[in-house]
Formats: C-alpha cells, structure tokens, sequence
C-alpha cells in the first residue's frame, strides 16, 4: 500500500471520527466504544502531523474568574502535610528510571529554570472547563538535563495522591514530553499553586483533557513500557475507567 493510500485511509477515518464526537457526549454506548478506541485515536493525531500542533492561547482578560478545583483537593498524607508546612523547602523532584542522569531538583531550582508562561483552557471530562495561566520551565528542560536514554518511550508521574487507595498517576509519551506546551508548573495565574491545584508542582499537557494534567508530582520515571504501573494502562482513571490513554482534544 501507498503512503498516500494510507493518508486517503486515514484521513477518511478522521471525518467519521469527528462527525462522531457530537454524539459522544449524549450517548454513553458511543462514549464506551470510543474509549476502547484510544490507540486509533492516538496514531491518527501522529499521522495526520498532530505532533507540533499548539493548543490554543488566550488573553489575559480571558482568564475564568474562578478554576475549579476537581479530583484530589489535597493528598492528606503525613509526607504532604509535613511538606506544606514547610512550604516545600525540602520537596525534591526526583527524574530518574531510563535515564544517563537521574535527577534531584528542588522548588528553587524549578523557578530558576528558564520558563515558559502560556493561557490555556482545562477541559474535563465531566463537562467543565476553565481558563488559567501556567507558568514553570518547560519539561523538555528537564528531559535535555536527565539525559534520556534511546530504550525510553514514556514519562510516568508519580503523584502524591490516592484515590480509594490507588496512587494517583499519569504517563505521556516523548512527542508530547518535549511538545513546546508541555510544562512543569508551578504557578496558577501568577501565584504559586495552592494545594488545590496540585502545589508544588503539576503537568501541563495542554493537547489532553484535565485527567492527564497530573497535579502534586513527586516523580518522573521515564521508562520503556507502561505495563508495570497499576494495571497497565498508563493513568490512574485509564485503569479505574477505562478513560482513553492518549486523551486528545
Ligand atoms: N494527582 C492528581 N492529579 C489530577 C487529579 C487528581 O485527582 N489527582 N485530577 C485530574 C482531573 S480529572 C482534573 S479535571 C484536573 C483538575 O485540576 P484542578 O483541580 O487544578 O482543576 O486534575 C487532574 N490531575
Ligand atoms: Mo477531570
């Protein structure tokens, strides 16, 4: 088959993708086939050049007057509180598995990091969305630092919540890790996040819905294979849900 047969194919595939998505929302037998069909969904957006796409940016005055709050409000554990209480002055981000240079980088270092600031809109599946800025350095800033090493294929975060006694946990793959838009941030509108947010520091992957954002990150392991981490399928709501893995916009 031809390359340009296959994009014929592809692109084909893609209308009837989209002329499906209305009808997703209202119909939960349509949602529950999507779901299963994640890896469709994420060769067709590499295929199509999907890659280097930016999100879209806003004005300031466009900012949501209030950003909710949703999922874990704060993790509540020893580590975290004693964390909070002092203001993360010992909080170290460790970058390590597939990596030449496992990292240890504190808050400080974080914001001293070159940074990037951008207006996005957070859109969850529950059927709400807020638009907010971020700002921290880019993650592809730290994947040059640790030094990946050619087996890698997948970030995990690992975050400092549970939920129902599940660690909360997210992965991206490398074209959405070294992605101009992909953040570590610290700061919400211009203020450090608060615990709501996922203080002191979260994802911002800005092409995936608010499920993949993972807030309260303490770890980033780069690794070969998702297979490993809860059930398998590379996110806490992948495994609890079904939710697909690769959740475009
Ligand atoms: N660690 C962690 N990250 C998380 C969640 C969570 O419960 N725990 N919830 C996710 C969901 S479903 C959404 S919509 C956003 C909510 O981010 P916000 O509280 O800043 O609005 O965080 C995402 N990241
Ligand atoms: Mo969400």
């Amino acid at each position: 088959m031809s390359l340009v047969t296959r994009r014929g194919l592809f692109v084909a595939g893609a209308g009837g993708l989209l002329a499906g998505c209305d009808a997703v929302g209202r119909n939960p037998t349509a949602k529950s086939i999507l779901m299963k069909d994640s890896d469709f969904h994420y060769r067709l957006q590499r295929l199509i050049g999907g890659g280097h796409s930016l999100a879209r940016e806003f004005r300031p005055e466009q900012r949501s007057p209030v950003f909710r709050v949703n999922g874990t409000a704060n993790p509540n554990t020893q580590d975290y509180n004693a964390h909070v209480a002092n203001r993360f002055a010992e909080w170290r981000l460790r970058f390590d598995g597939l990596v030449r240079r496992p990292l240890s980088v504190s808050l400080a270092q974080l914001q001293q990091m070159p940074q990037r600031a951008q207006i996005t809109r957070h859109d969850c599946v529950e059927g709400w969305s807020a638009i907010g800025k971020w700002q921290g350095p880019r993650l592809a800033t730290l994947v040059d630092a640790a030094q990946l090493l050619p087996s890698a294929r997948f970030l995990v975060f690992h975050c400092a919540d549970s939920i129902n006694g599940r660690p909360y946990y997210e992965s991206i793959d490398l074209v959405d890790a070294l992605h101009p838009q992909t953040l570590l941030a610290w700061a919400l509108n211009d203020k450090p996040l608060n615990v709501g947010h996922g203080a002191p520091l979260r994802l911002r992957v800005e092409r995936q819905l608010g499920y993949k954002q993972a807030k309260y990150i303490m770890r980033i392991q780069a690794t070969d294979s998702l297979a490993g981490f809860g059930d398998g399928n590379g996110g806490y709501w992948e495994d609890a849900s079904g939710y697909e893995w690769y959740a475009g916009i």
